[in-house]
């Protein structure tokens, strides 16, 4: 595995695997995360190599991110080296947790590695995470590269020791799923040993008596660390003779301000920052009053700029306009700004290039995202549009790869909020609409967040169906494991947890698991669910992705299908239930073998039994 790379080579690595050896290198003891799109890979890293260093570390998927935080805090608070890590709306469920651990401080190292969508690429909103770090108190780190991005890494587990704080880490997409060559550092001989618990009620209890000398501690230690980032490494100054402009970049916004830099061919002055909060004022005082006028270049909001402001009045960025207030930069847009102050030329005309690539894009088909051929999750949407039609349903979901089923030709998501909003939506729509409401919810979804939502129906008697699509895996993010799976992240087996010995337990009275390939009975239950007041369908199947990477692996053949002459072309296994396995060929619908899984439901729904296994 190239991540284990000897201490002195060079590895080409994901962003998320710098940070994953980064961690390594740092000697972390106990890693947990839920996984989630652009931060996923930092799991998935440490889960393979928790295979190999068996007894280096201990690396966990957790059931959620609040949970993940926690893990990594209990690490913390007994001494040891603790990371978590999440997308950025991950954080808005951990931070009930982040808030009060601010107070406490780390006694170990330990480290939140918040990974925020700039253009939303998979993600819900864009928020900006470095908010976080000034609401709570804990200070935030940024790299410019996947090399700085795995050296930070260690580092942070140094600053937070050192200065007994938790501290994020906050990447992107751009940075988390780009490659680069990375020298690696030594990883330490070590073991997770136990140690003796050593208790301080009077700082690890936020009772308010305790609590209101903390703050004023946590706030000390802000200052002291303020004071070593002026003259820490990661920030600095960059001097040039030009006064003109001097560029203050942050974390990855350095990458794009020196390639812009390069391509106007002029050499301006830069202070690269790495430390988002707390910020080195002294310094960023030192370079501001150095220069005519200042450029401050990060993603998303304009939090430094807002800083900068109140230093020097000559500052141009979001606020002014300057620079776009949404979405991810990239060079032009930076390069765009840098010519617009100065008053130069950009090296290249960007607007006639657009103009270009929108022209190219309009021939190119468009391709929106369909469910997999032979999802499990298809037939339930299916099922769902058919009872529709007979009576008018109001259809809440939540988020995974079933969030596709707000596509025609199924529009059976209906509301799509954040994960585990269905159920606690459906408990309010209860009491207020005419008609009846069938949420759906994956299974690693349910465990995350649906859980105290379907107590609150059974505890306050709201009245709606539940549907968990249950695929036995985290299908959306790659594929992790989950506790209704019962693998665990070091590839050992664990307890399995029953989805449908929760539900029973949280106390709903009709749960019945039903195989979604088997549409006649899946049509059935959830109509019996429909006349009861409280109910759980678990429609179970194995991802068809998994499905197939398994029987490949053990060489077993698929059932091919075939559509006969029987077929009146009615359209109902293309245009009803939507099948990407089947096309039209000289007007006749045709299974292509190549995407064909054999899931047979096409057979089941056919109204003319036209569709069978080819007989060979
Ligand atoms: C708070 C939060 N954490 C993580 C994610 C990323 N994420 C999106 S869907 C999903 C889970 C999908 O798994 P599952 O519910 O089993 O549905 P599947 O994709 O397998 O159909 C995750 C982890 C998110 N959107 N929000």
């Amino acid at each position: 595995m190239h991540v284990l790379g000897e201490s002195g080579e060079r590895a080409f690595l994901l962003g998320n695997e710098a940070i994953a050896r980064g961690a390594l290198e740092g000697g972390i003891d106990v890693f947990a995360c839920y996984p989630g799109t652009p931060s996923s890979e930092i799991g998935d890293t440490l889960s393979r190599v928790s295979r190999y260093l068996k007894d280096f570390m201990h690396v966990e998927y957790s059931t959620n991110e609040k949970v993940a935080f926690e893990v990594a805090m209990g690490a913390s608070l007994a001494g040891k080296r603790g990371m978590c890590a999440m997308k950025h709306v991950g954080v808005n469920v951990a931070s009930d947790a982040l808030f009060s651990f601010a107070y406490i401080g780390a006694v170990g190292g330990f480290v939140l590695v918040s990974a925020d969508d700039p253009s939303m690429h998979s993600s819900q909103n864009e928020q900006d995470n470095r908010w976080y770090g000034l609401a709570s108190k804990v200070p935030v780190f940024e790299a410019h590269s996947v090399q700085e991005l795995k050296d930070l890494t260690k580092e942070c587990f140094e600053i937070s020791e050192r200065f007994e704080l938790p501290v994020i880490l906050r990447t992107y997409t751009r940075l988390s799923h780009s490659r680069g060559i990375v020298k690696l550092g030594e990883i330490p001989e070590k073991k997770l040993e136990r140690v003796d618990w050593k208790p301080d009620p009077e700082r690890f209890v936020v009772l308010p008596s305790n609590a209101r000398r903390l703050k004023l501690e946590l706030e000390r230690k802000l200052e002291r660390l303020e004071r070593f980032l002026e003259s820490w490494s990661f920030n600095r100054i960059e001097d040039a003779k030009d006064k003109r402009l001097g560029i203050v970049a942050c974390g990855l916004s350095y990458s794009y301000v020196k390639d812009a830099l390069k391509r106007l061919n002029l050499n301006l002055p830069i202070l690269k920052l790495s430390s988002m909060h707390p910020l080195p004022l002294r310094l960023i005082e030192d370079f501001v009053t150095q220069v005519e006028e200042v450029l401050v270049v990060e993603e998303v909001d304009p939090i430094i700029e807002t800083f900068v402001r109140t230093i020097s009045k000559e500052v141009h960025g979001k606020i002014d306009g300057l620079l776009p207030m949404n979405y991810e930069y990239n060079v032009p847009i930076v390069e765009k700004a840098i010519a617009k102050v100065l008053g130069v030329p950009t090296s290249l005309n960007y607007d006639k290039i657009i103009e270009r690539s929108k022209v190219i894009s309009k021939v190119a088909p468009p391709r929106p995202p369909v469910l997999c051929p032979g999802c499990p999750h298809a037939p339930v949407f299916y099922v769902l549009r058919k009872i529709a039609k007979e009576e008018k349903l109001c259809l809440p979901s939540d988020i995974g790869c079933y969030t596709l089923g707000y596509n025609l030709p199924y529009r059976a998501v209906e509301i799509c909020v954040c994960m585990g909003a269905s159920v606690g939506v459906s408990n309010g729509l209860s009491w207020v609409l005419k008609d009846k409401i069938v949420a759906t919810i994956g299974d690693s979804t349910f465990l995350h967040a649906g859980i105290p939502g379907l107590i609150n129906a059974v505890y306050n008697g709201a009245n709606f169906v539940l549907i968990v699509l249950d695929n036995l895996t985290t299908g959306m993010t790659g594929h992790q494991p989950h506790p209704g799976v019962g693998l665990r992240a070091n590839g050992s087996e664990g307890k399995r947890v029953k989805i449908e010995e929760i539900a029973k337990a949280c106390g709903v009275d009709f749960v019945e698991v039903v195989n979604p390939y088997d549409v006649r009975r899946l049509e059935k239950k959830i109509r019996e669910a429909l006349n009861r007041d409280l109910a759980v369908v678990i429609a179970r199947q194995l991802c068809a992705i998994v499905r197939m990477r398994e029987m490949r692996r053990r060489g077993a053949k698929l059932l091919p299908f075939e559509i006969t002459d029987r077929c009146n072309n009615c359209g109902e296994c293309y245009r009803v239930f939507s099948c990407p396995a089947i096309y039209l060929e000289n007007g006749k619908p045709q299974i292509n073998p190549a995407l064909c899984t054999s899931c047979g439901v096409c057979a089941k729904i056919c109204p003319e039994r036209a569709v069978r296994v080819k007989r060979t």
